[in-house]
């Protein structure tokens, strides 16, 4: 496994629409596996392939919650091609962060339930009922694969306020 680069803003690629797997290759499998370490090394608690400049349909996530010695029993997951299928009327308010808009925390509102259609590794069609963080981070991170920050659901002022930030900083590195 390798921890890959996380590309951050103002990088146009996080606004690509990727493409689906088409088959659950070996390279697909290290792709997978090199997302989850770069997820936990980050650390985050999900990430979409863009964020490692791959534009395809691919999503890592760890949602496992630290015990009270704060262990946590790491939960790997990887969805490939995920759809929401179905989403509630109820809406429900996050605080978000970003791997590619460090240091950048905003509530966002979402549907509070969501019904996520996936592929697994082995290549298995699985749907689940999403609620809680759960379905907050498979939106968020379907977002990517479409292009979509979580920048983009708040007011324009705001976000208009940290592309300028982050444009800067980019600047100024490269200087
Ligand atoms: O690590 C992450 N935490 C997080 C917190 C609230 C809502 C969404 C997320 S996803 C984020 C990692 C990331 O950028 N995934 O694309
Ligand atoms: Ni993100």
């Amino acid at each position: 496994m390798a921890i890959r680069e996380i590309i951050i803003l103002p990088d146009k690629q996080l606004r690509l629409v990727s493409k689906p797997v088409e088959k659950v290759t070996a390279e697909i499998r290290r792709l997978a596996e090199d997302m989850l370490e770069t997820m936990y090394d980050a650390p985050g608690i999900g990430l979409a392939a863009i964020q490692v400049a791959q534009p395809l349909r691919l999503i890592t996530m760890d949602l496992a919650k630290r015990d009270e010695n704060g262990e946590t029993a790491p939960k790997p997951r990887v969805f490939i091609n995920p759809e929401i299928v179905a989403k509630s009327e109820e809406m429900s308010v996050y605080e978000e962060g970003c791997l590619s808009i460090p240091e950048y925390y905003e509530e966002v509102e979402r549907p509070a339930r969501v019904r996520v259609r996936f592929t697994d590794l082995d290549g298995k069609v699985i749907e689940e009922d999403a609620e809680g963080l759960y379905a907050t981070c498979i939106q968020h991170e379907i977002d990517h694969l479409n292009g979509v920050l979580f920048v983009d659901y708040l007011s324009k002022l705001k976000r208009d306020r940290v592309m300028k930030k982050f444009t800067k900083a980019a600047k100024r590195a490269g200087e």
